[in-house]
């Protein structure tokens, strides 16, 4: 079997995504999803001069030699935009393997561990009242887990939240848009949010906040100690851990479990925190993270420490990465919990998928591979459109983490 040709196919239905498509000399193909948030074009430029050149006329069977030539064979290993690109391709090589021998993609990761996947919701809030009101709105629809992000009074901008009461997307049009950030305020204020969320919806709803490196360790230790009587099912990203040796702080002052890594890209950013035990959940998603052939290797290396997956899965990962997630989080012994952020209605436009969510959880069926589909020309009524990231500031000028 040989790889004939492989595209890039990149549309904006509500939000961008860059989709590789890989076709082989036996009819089938595979997809790959390659959205890398605001840096799109990076992506598709890396793959479309200097992937796509070098894949064809390869064996689509031989994963792990694609992927090792793509990671060891570059001599500038690991980032980004390099790993969103060694991502995709591997997704699609995965998808074609499967589709070749007619079975869905969880069948070649090990078969079922489980039956559903377990999701979590989003919830964010102008204000308290509303954190309140829209976690009731996700806990009638179902879901046994719930993100809450809440505005802080006299903070411009909380990470998470919006004021025009649509639903949070990652990213808007044009250049970076400026937000203004408290860490003392955020610090003061959040534990009332859980305190009050506790009381209202009681024990037993799985509670998650994203802190998304916010804090100093020290400030991360304050918080996850303060948290620790509302029993969160994770506190993620309470640092930018690029010193991952700062996580032992927060171990040393509370059991509050701690999810990390969603801007990780592989093994080597989790070295510290997997051996010392330092988190329960790794983020890192397929899309980003080296594909299911990297991934497969960090959650098995995760599972020997005790330490769950919980991946990534806002709007900005296509619906081509979480249907490969639910099929992995089928297959793997030591899954967590998936985000779960559905697409809004347009994205259905241009791919069709499999899964569905019931009563708090997510199920994907058995068509072949990993059973998601593009419809290109819809895709092509979507043109791409610049959209950014924020960046952040503290309430004095400085540049701060976003
Ligand atoms: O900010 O996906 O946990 N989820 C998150 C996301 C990220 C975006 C960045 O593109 O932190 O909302
Ligand atoms: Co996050």
């Amino acid at each position: 079997m040989k790889i004939t040709d492989a595209r890039v196919i990149v549309c904006s239905p509500g939000r961008n995504f860059v989709t590789l498509k890989i076709f082989t000399d036996q009819g089938i193909y595979g997809l790959g999803d390659a959205t890398l948030n605001g840096m799109e074009k990076s992506v598709a430029t890396y793959l479309t001069e200097y992937c796509i050149p070098a894949l064809i006329g390869k064996d689509p069977g031989n994963i792990e030699d694609i992927w090792q030539y793509f990671y060891r064979g570059v001599y500038w290993r690991r980032g980004a935009v390099s790993m969103t690109a060694v991502s995709a391709i591997d997704m699609a090589l995965w998808d074609i393997k499967a589709k070749l021998l007619d079975t869905p993609l969880y069948n070649l990761l090990g078969g079922r561990s489980r039956d559903r996947i377990l999701v979590y919701a989003h919830a964010n809030g102008a204000n308290l009242g509303e954190a309140v009101e829209n976690t009731a709105r996700e806990v009638e629809k179902g879901f046994k887990a719930v993100r809450v992000q809440c505005g802080i009074p006299g903070v411009g901008n909380a990470y998470g939240v919006v004021t025009d009461k649509k639903p949070y997307e990652p990213a808007k049009r044009g250049l970076p848009p400026e937000e203004i950030w408290d860490t003392s305020l955020y610090l003061n204020y959040i534990p009332k949010v859980f305190g009050k969320i506790r009381e209202v919806f009681g024990n037993d709803l799985h509670l998650l906040h994203d802190v998304h490196h916010r804090c100093t360790p020290i400030e991360a230790a304050r918080l996850a100690k303060e948290l620790e009587p509302f029993h969160l099912f994770w506190l993620e990203d309470p640092v930018a851990c690029e010193l991952q040796e700062s996580l032992r702080l927060i171990r040393q002052h509370s059991t509050t479990p701690v999810a990390v890594g969603e801007v990780f890209n592989s093994v080597f950013d989790y070295t510290t925190l997997i051996t010392e035990q330092l988190i329960d959940y790794i983020r890192m998603p397929l899309s980003h993270g080296g594909g299911i052939t990297h991934l497969q290797k960090v959650a098995a290396f995760a599972s020997f420490y005790h330490i769950a997956t919980g991946f990534h899965g806002a709007t900005d990962l296509s619906p081509v990465t979480l249907a490969a997630a639910i099929h992995f989080n089928t297959a793997i012994n030591n899954f967590g919990i998936q985000e779960y952020m559905p697409h809004s209605e347009v994205v259905g436009d241009v791919f069709k998928t499999n899964y569905k969510f019931e009563n708090g959880f997510l199920t994907i069926d058995d068509s072949p591979g990993i059973g998601v589909d593009i419809d290109e020309k819809a895709a092509a009524r979507y043109p791409y459109i610049t959209a950014r990231l924020p960046v952040n500031r503290k309430s004095d000028g400085t540049l701060f983490n976003w």
